[in-house]
């Protein structure tokens, strides 16, 4: 028995599932998850000695790559001066101010430990302002795992096939209404009898747990004017877009400014943070200085507060979004160029550092209806496939990919290689 299946084993007796977030357990896919021991650059290695190409990327945060010198050392530097005070440190400031610089939305923000929290606190903070109850949520679009937003998620709530979660009290799950993605009319039409009654639209404004989806521009306007007109807040959940698919996130994108947005992953660099923020007078409500309660004893910590600054201040200063931009271009080209030559219908997309892909006969795939009609057995094989050449990627469907700084031109070269491999396989398969 390998060291990984021994490992995954005694796992199971500690943690449902073995795991401590659903999708690491391979539930959709099948057979046993690596165990990953260490990482440096754009690779990964697992407890049986192999070595993995990762497009995982810690599901998003490890933007420069694994153990990057100056990340490393930020935090090295920060923890000599203890782990955490729970009170007011200069590096909260410093990694905010970077953030504002290339979110300018975001007028005022608060940190907090996870995206989770910041969806969560967001959504409390519009109720609080508007006094209103209901928000608005698109269908296969996931953002964390309270309550109010766990109706029609996407990612690990998707790949289980339970978008709706037990536990959420019905009355609340009322509260959410949820649309279809990229339907501007189905929103205009609620808006038009109940506008008055939303706190709240939450968006991804590209979804990435659904797979990667990118909304039309007309969608996203279409939002931003109904907000305008019924003084609903527009939140952009930028957990997984913001510095991945432009330094200024999606809203730099398509050039909309939401009333708040959300941030996690890449801005702590690997280690737990999240934000939310945006316009002053919506963030004044907050406590202390307004009635909206939020708090959190880790929020702002200063090790994680270096590794966000450390990340950011390399990614914002040096060309290296050019680079990583270039390469997941090519990546998913090349995925296309491969599965074109072996007849097998595919559809991708990129920005920035983010992709995704599906076995569709779709050329572009726009909501979760067009998602759940993609060939999901070729996906499993090809990700098998994938797997045992030494590429690493999500273990669903559901989920986008991600290529860092320090992937190169060979890692890229070598994963083609790989694909096409998995791609003659599909065809003999099928
Ligand atoms: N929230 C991550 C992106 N879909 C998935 C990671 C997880 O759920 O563990």
């Amino acid at each position: 028995m390998q060291r990984s299946e021994q490992l995954f084993e005694q796992a199971q007796k500690f943690f449902p599932g073995g795991v401590n977030s659903p999708v690491r357990a391979f539930g959709r896919v099948g057979g046993v998850p690596p165990y990953i021991v260490k990482g440096k650059g754009a690779h990964i290695f697992d407890a049986d000695g192999r070595r993995y190409v990762d497009y995982i990327g810690s599901w998003g945060p490890m933007i420069l790559g694994h153990a990057h010198p100056e990340v490393i050392e930020a935090v090295k530097a920060a923890a000599e001066n203890s782990l955490s005070f729970g009170a007011p440190t200069e590096a909260e400031t410093a990694l905010a101010e970077l953030i504002q610089s290339q979110v300018p939305s975001m007028e005022m923000m608060r940190f907090v430990s996870s995206g989770t929290e910041a969806t969560m606190s967001a959504i409390r903070l519009a109720r609080g302002f508007t006094g209103r109850d209901r928000i608005i949520k698109f269908e296969g679009c996931y953002h964390g795992h309270a309550d109010s937003l766990l109706v029609k998620a996407g990612s690990g709530a998707l790949t289980l096939g339970e978008p709706d979660s037990a536990g959420v009290p019905a009355e609340l799950a009322k509260l959410t209404v949820t649309l279809p993605y990229n339907d501007p009319q189905a929103i205009r039409d609620l808006f038009q009898s109940e506008g008055d009654t939303i706190a709240a639209i939450i968006v991804e404004p590209i979804a990435g747990n659904m797979g990667m989806v990118h909304p039309t521009l007309e969608f996203l306007e279409t939002l931003r004017n109904l907000c305008d007109a019924s003084g609903a807040l527009l939140i952009f959940d930028e957990v997984m877009t913001g510095f991945r698919v432009h330094l200024g996130g999606a809203q730099a994108l398509f050039n909309i400014r939401p009333d708040l947005t959300t941030l996690g992953k890449v801005i702590g660099g690997g280690l737990p943070v999240g934000a939310f923020g945006g316009r002053s007078d919506v963030m004044r409500y907050l406590a202390p200085i307004g009635p909206v309660y939020q708090a959190g004893t880790l929020s702002g910590n200063p090790i994680a507060m270096a590794s966000g600054f450390a990340t950011l201040k390399h990614l914002t200063e040096t060309n290296c979004f050019e680079t990583l931009q270039a390469n997941t271009q090519r990546l998913t080209s090349g995925l296309a160029a491969s599965a074109a030559s072996h007849h097998i219908p595919f559809s991708s997309c990129a920005t920035g550092g983010m992709f995704g892909f599906f076995f569709s006969t779709e050329s572009v795939v726009s909501n979760l209806d067009a998602v759940m009609a993609c060939d999901m057995s070729r996906f499993n094989l090809f990700f098998h496939a994938m797997l045992d050449a030494g590429i690493y990627l999500a273990p669903s469907p559901f989920e986008s990919g991600f290529v860092s700084a320090a992937h190169t031109q060979a890692d890229i070269d070598f994963t083609l290689n790989c694909a096409d491999l998995a791609m003659a396989q599909l065809t003999e398969a099928t």
